[in-house]
């Protein structure tokens, strides 16, 4: 528990062997990890408490899109089989619950350093160490830094007018307050239908007077049919969690369990793919959905026939015509951007509480004093507003931290017109410093845990290499990571998703580089190439 300080163990000794940004659920596994190594580490954490993004989104509704069952550490099978969830997907409070009972359970606390921003980290190239300086005045030196400072962390509230006058209150999804929000007898605004929009809209228009959803772009959403968990599937699952972990290794996404698809939708009729997609759409989730056929993510053609069935299952639950046909997404294929999973989110807008406002064709100019006002003039009254608007995602968070060299590289710089890594683990001229699930990693696009723990293994294996070889220092050559950027470019390429307007490609940040930043080519495909790199001495890495 933190003591009275706000520091959870005492503090950092002078030098560390790994200095960890970010105490959620990446900096935790690095801390158990590399500490069992013998190594002496510490992270520092922004927020006052562990977790992560599971400790900052508590808005309505916050709840994992990925399967209870397999959205936890593998890494202690005693954990897997111990740890009761009690619903199909975790809720954002039983989540945090968990990453607090790992961090008791595996004595993580005394090595976490809570409410304390780490605003540079400097490598001194002669000494061979890093130097990051902190919120808090602490000077720590280290000699490798794990950023796992996390992909969307960096909450961002548009820069819109006025914002300073509102009278009401307002409120980001990422930054939600602890002891929750009231809404009811309130006028509310929604702005912002992405994953987290879609999440809250239904709980806030259950209380609040009104609503009004302030949609720029619609959205795809899939049932995510949660129940309580199925004890039986439970049990099942269970005796079988190991052979479940080692084959998600064998999977794009990082879960076992899905059979992989083996034909084009367009090989398929009419009649059966309609009976394909019922099947996933009645069963819920995204992953089965989007797994259905083998072309959905690569071809046009192939990806409209799914894209029209959510829009007909749209126009299906909408009773207002007109509203149906806009929240019926048109400008994307469906999957290129995050597919979102809700309960009841389209049924909301049959509730007579509940208006859709289409920000498209007539965009938000300012906030005033007593609400919001559109380019075309239009007024709303609004005693709330919640900024369901996303994150500088994928790079947000480094660029916070002033990162550079003392012989002149800095981060901002290099990543100017996007960001560069090599396997999403490592930057060209920032020795000693790795990224978990950075861009250029399959993170995002995988069950996000069993990343994390890829990742942090991979990096345990090359810090257990350097210290067997005595080498200090280890960073990727500029051939590796250029030919590293050019794949993940040229896999993306060859899918569907460049052309989604989506955080992928840093969309919905102005002035954001558009560069696609996640590896797309599969978390399969991804670890092979990690073990060869590794096996083969860790090619296109520079190791002195
Ligand atoms: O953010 P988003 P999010 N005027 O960026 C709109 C994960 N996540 O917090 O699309 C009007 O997706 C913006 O419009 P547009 C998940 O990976 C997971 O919802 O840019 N609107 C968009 O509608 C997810 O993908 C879970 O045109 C503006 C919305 O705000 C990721 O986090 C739950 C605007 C932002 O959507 C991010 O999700 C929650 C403006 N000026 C999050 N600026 C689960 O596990 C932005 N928007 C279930």
């Amino acid at each position: 528990m933190p003591d009275a300080s706000g520091l959870s163990g005492g503090h950092a000794p002078a030098r560390l062997d790994v200095a960890i940004v970010g105490a959620g659920l990446a900096g935790l596994y690095a801390i158990h990890r590399l500490r069992g190594m013998g190594l002496r580490v510490r992270a520092f954490e922004a927020g006052s408490g562990i977790g992560g993004t599971w400790f900052w989104n508590r808005y309505p509704g916050a709840r994992c899109d990925v399967e209870s069952l397999e959205y936890s550490y593998a890494f202690s099978d005693e954990l897997q089989q111990e740890w009761k969830w009690p619903e199909r997907y975790g809720t954002q409070p039983e989540i945090l619950r968990y990453i607090n009972h790992v961090a008791d359970r595996f004595d993580l606390r005394r090595d976490v350093q809570l409410n304390t921003r780490v605003t540079s980290a400097v490598f001194d190239d002669a000494a061979g160490e890093w130097t990051l300086t902190t919120d808090r005045g602490d000077a720590v030196r280290a000699r490798f830094c794990v950023m796992a400072a996390g992909n969307l962390s960096t909450p961002r509230v548009p820069d819109f007018k006025g914002i300073g006058d509102f009278k009401g209150k307002w409120y980001h999804s990422g930054l939600w307050p602890h002891e929750g929000v009231d809404f009811s007898g309130l006028r509310v605004g929604v702005i912002g239908t992405g994953s987290s929009g879609v999440q809250m809209i239904p709980i806030i228009a259950r209380q609040a007077k009104h609503l009004h959803v302030f949609q720029r772009t619609a959205n795809f959403s899939l049932p995510a049919r949660n129940a309580p968990m199925d004890l039986e599937r439970e049990r099942r699952h269970k005796a079988e969690y190991p052979a479940r972990r080692r084959a998600a290794f064998d999977t794009p996404f990082a879960i076992a369990g899905y059979p992989k698809p083996t034909r084009s939708a367009l090989q398929a009729t009419a009649q059966e793919r309609q009976d394909a997609y019922e099947a996933k759409w009645q069963e819920g989730g995204s992953i089965s959905f989007l797994y259905s056929y083998t072309d959905l993510l690569v071809s046009k053609e192939a990806n409209e026939t799914a894209s029209e069935f959510v829009r007909d299952k749209i126009r299906g639950t909408v009773k207002d015509p007109r509203t149906a046909e806009l929240l019926a997404p048109k400008d994307h294929p469906i999957g290129t951007k995050r597919l979102c999973l809700d309960t009841g989110y389209y049924e909301t807008y049959n509730r007579a509480n509940v208006t859709l406002v289409d920000v498209r064709s007539d965009p938000i100019a300012q906030i005033t004093p007593d609400g919001l006002r559109t380019a075309g003039g239009a007024d709303y009254a609004l005693d709330a507003i919640v900024f369901a608007t996303g994150f500088d995602a994928m790079t947000g968070a480094l660029r916070e931290i002033d990162i550079r060299t003392t012989h002149g590289a800095t981060l901002a710089d290099k990543w100017d017109g996007g960001p560069l890594t090599y396997l999403g683990l490592m930057v060209a001229d920032f020795p000693n410093m790795f990224i978990i699930t950075g861009p250029g990693s399959p993170g995002v696009k995988t069950q996000m845990i069993a990343s994390i723990e890829q990742h942090t293994d991979w990096i345990a294996g090359c810090l257990a290499h350097m210290r067997r070889h005595q080498l200090d220092r280890v960073e990727p050559t500029a051939e590796a990571e250029a030919a590293w950027v050019q794949h993940v470019n040229a896999v993306a390429d060859s899918t569907l998703y460049p052309l989604a307007n989506s955080w992928y490609v840093g969309a919905n940040i102005p002035g954001k580089p558009r560069v696609f930043m996640p590896y797309v080519g599969g978390f399969d495909a991804y670890k092979r190439r990690c073990d060869a790199v590794a096996a083969g001495g860790y090619e296109g890495f520079k190791l002195t």
